[in-house]
């Protein structure tokens, strides 16, 4: 029997759907962003994720010199502080704001409003370091009252050397945050001896490491989500839920069902689609769902090979050979939706580097390579003992 375009948009339809649910599931990463004005904050936050949400997420006050940002499809709210440069009432405004806002989350009783961490900045072109400043951030981090770990984040670092120079010192200041990291978010342009030299961005992934190790596990999937620079550790997280989802679907006592009545994707494949889209943070809209499935069955053209395709995919999975009977059992069905799991991670990252472009989806080149890939994956599967 053959399939369609028409059956393959219904199946972009159905993922499409499921990622919304699972995208409700995931709750937000709740962040507060702090530090004078001009030190780099909107800056460092288009860096860092993956939207540039500083620019065009839709502030709105929360507080008086607080503001809410947040942007559709990513996980993630941004708490901005504003006026810390200010006069001294000003600067204890934003401290009683910020102080207010954990509790007021707090109160919600609603874990998904709980602020999950503090990043305070401080730039290192400024020549001195306040310690008016610094007994400030040490305050908010010990007697905030949920235990909400502050990060320093030393923005516009020029210098590594400066940097780590600014860290040593302010940690000698006997601070209580739970780690300081020099930044510098965007590529720095410096007129040397009229030549133009560009100092490279770093520090992000560093910085995103270490949030990521003191923020609670609830909120560790929606901040790899929202994230933007390392990629690989959205692989990783994908990956590792993949390994645990396989063995309990597909575990003894899933009835083995013939080939023939096989549909493309079973449930659990679309589930499984959905979930690994959400953990990357990916937007994936519906013709590019089309040109995977598409390339799953082996064809672009308006009619394609359907079952048949399947059937001899699966003869790629070592020890599989000629399917006996005609079924396909748990194990079969494990390693080819592993298989599928991973080609699918595979394409994931390569649009998240850039590798490939989202308008080349429909493209052959693009519809053989993941045929490429995810033959590459069946013919390497195991075949899980259950059991
Ligand atoms: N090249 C470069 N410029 C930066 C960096 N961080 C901040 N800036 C510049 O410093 C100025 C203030 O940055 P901004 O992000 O608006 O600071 P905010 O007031 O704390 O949000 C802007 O002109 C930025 O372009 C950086 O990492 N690299
Ligand atoms: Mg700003």
């Amino acid at each position: 029997m053959n399939i369609g375009m028409d059956d393959i948009f219904k199946y972009a339809q159905d993922i499409r759907s499921r990622i919304a649910e699972e995208e409700m599931k995931m709750g937000h990463f709740n962040i507060i962003i702090t530090g004078k004005t001009g030190v780099g904050k909107s800056t460092l936050l288009n860096a860092v994720f993956r939207e540039e949400i500083a620019v065009t997420g839709v502030g709105r006050p929360v507080t008086q010199r607080t503001r809410m940002i947040e942007k559709q499809g990513v996980p993630l709210r941004i708490f901005d502080t504003r006026g810390l440069e200010l006069g001294n009432t000003a600067q204890e405004a934003v401290r009683n704001d910020i102080f207010e806002l954990i509790d007021w989350q707090l109160k919600t009783k609603d874990p998904d409003n709980f602020i999950h961490a503090i990043w305070y900045c401080i730039s290192t072109t400024s020549d001195r370091i306040e310690e008016e400043e610094i007994r400030w951030i040490n305050e908010l981090a010990t007697q905030n009252k949920h235990d909400v770990p502050v990060i320093v984040v030393l923005t516009k670092t020029l210098s590594r050397k400066k940097g780590l120079a600014l860290k040593s010192r302010i940690e000698d200041m006997n601070i209580n945050v739970r780690g300081i990291v020099p930044v510098l978010a965007q590529p720095y342009e410096v007129d040397i001896a009229d030549e133009i030299k560009t100092v490279p961005s770093f520090g992000l992934v560093e910085l995103i490491g270490m949030t990521l190790q003191v923020v609670p596990e609830s909120a560790k999937n929606a901040l790899i989500n929202a994230q933007g620079v390392d990629m690989e550790l959205k692989g990783k997280r994908a990956r590792k839920w993949l390994a645990g989802f396989a063995g309990t679907n597909f575990a003894a006592g899933f009835a083995p069902f013939p080939i023939a009545d096989a549909p493309i994707l079973i449930t659990t494949e679309i589930s499984m689609l959905a979930k690994l889209t959400t953990i990357f943070g990916i937007d994936m809209d519906k013709a590019m769902l089309a040109a995977v499935v598409s390339a799953i069955v082996g064809c672009s053209g308006a009619t394609v090979g359907g079952r048949f395709a399947v059937s001899s995919l699966l003869k790629l999975i070592p020890g599989v050979g000629t399917l006996v009977g005609g079924l396909i059992n748990g194990a079969t069905a494990a390693a080819f939706t592993v298989a599928l799991g991973e080609a699918y991670i595979a394409v994931m990252m390569m649009l998240a580097k850039g590798e490939l472009k989202r308008e080349d989806m429909n493209e052959q080149i693009f519809i053989d390579s993941m045929k490429d890939i995810f033959r590459d994956k069946l013919t390497h599967a195991q075949l899980p003992c259950f059991g």
